[in-house]
């Protein structure tokens, strides 16, 4: 089998968000990464962005790369990655390519993260909205957060039917075979959402849980044709706190990368749901470990914010210290 990742989403110079989360951590496992960047930054957004300190690409620009791609032949990935793209000039290059490669690559693996912001706060251009759902058709999975999952059905997800609705809506008229929703908090209402086999274990998941937002789930739900029932998966899992950037677009790769729908001795994507999850855990930990023992960096006590807001100075210090471990991992 060829292993091969055609990966769109965002550059930059120092630390591990978009590509630089998703190609080594590929690459480990295997996959030869082709790298196209939806933007060129000296840094993510946990750090302070000043206006001149990098480039958003256009349209125009990505189909530039696509074709020069093309036209050498080298435009023949089994498997497709996108995450952050900045605005709708490039969101239509990437629904054309996608559409292209949907059309010449039979069994075209197309993991589409539809990266729209988080908490209630868009961070891409409006405009990204139609085309996500535009482009919810040409992908076999996707991996929304909560936020992005509400924007894209266009209602709130605030009960377990609306969960359910949202899913039914995704599988049936965006003809999504795949949903993996990523990291929803577990407040006491969701967590009767977990299923009785979890909850009953001899210690139960959310034991020891206060009802703080200590937890979080994750979802995944597979149909695998419009007329068959969906089989969903939950998993809870312990939440590491504190910010920290790029570990979406960590998830989203390793769900990719631990994808193999032809073995079917076991659920395939929650297989690779699970291994994303344990992976992307245990780099967070790891993380956290390191970063409490930077000296300025630990919160002693103090949110995040509250510490930046105290200390603006010394907060890309402070983000320094929290990026990923990726490679000491
Ligand atoms: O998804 C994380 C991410 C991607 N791209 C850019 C970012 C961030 C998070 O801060 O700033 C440019």
């Amino acid at each position: 089998m060829e292993k091969s990742i055609l990966s769109i989403q965002s550059h930059v110079s120092h630390g591990f968000v978009g590509n630089r989360a998703a190609t080594f951590p590929l690459q480990i496992l295997g996959w030869d990464v082709d790298v196209v960047n939806t933007v060129n930054f000296a840094n993510h957004s946990g750090y302070r962005r000043r206006a001149g300190d990098g480039t958003k690409s256009t349209g125009e620009q990505l189909e530039v790369i696509f074709n020069g791609m093309n036209q050498n032949g080298l435009l023949e990935p089994s498997r497709l990655l996108t995450g952050y793209i900045p605005n709708g000039g490039c969101g239509a290059a990437v629904l054309n390519l996608a559409r292209d490669l949907r059309g010449k690559t039979e069994n075209l693996i197309y993991l589409l993260d539809p990266v729209l912001g988080d908490n209630g706060a868009l961070y891409v251009a409006a405009d990204m909205i139609p085309l996500y759902r535009a482009l919810l058709s040409t992908a076999t999975i996707i991996t929304p957060n909560w936020f992005e999952l509400e924007t894209l059905v266009g209602f709130q997800l605030d009960s377990l039917s609306a969960l359910r609705k949202a899913l039914e809506m995704l599988h049936t008229e965006y003809r999504v075979p795949h949903v993996v929703i990523s990291s929803l908090p577990i407040t006491k209402q969701r967590a009767t959402w977990l299923p009785t086999s979890l909850t009953s274990l001899s210690k139960p998941l959310t034991e020891g849980i206060t009802w703080a937002e200590e937890g979080l789930l994750c979802i995944a739900s597979s149909r695998l044709d419009s007329s068959s029932t969906s089989e969903v998966y939950t998993m809870a899992i312990p939440q590491i706190k504190g910010y920290f950037s790029g570990v979406g677009d960590l998830f989203s790769a390793m769900v990719l990368g631990h994808y193999y729908p032809e073995d079917r001795s076991t659920n395939p994507l929650a297989r690779a749901v699970c291994n994303a999850v344990r992976t992307t855990h245990a780099i967070l930990r790891k993380t956290a470990i390191a970063s409490a023992r930077v000296p300025g960096a630990s919160r002693d006590g103090y949110t995040d914010d509250e510490l930046d807001a105290a200390d603006v100075d010394r907060r890309p210090r402070r983000m320094k210290a929290r990026e990923l471990r990726l490679i000491g991992s």
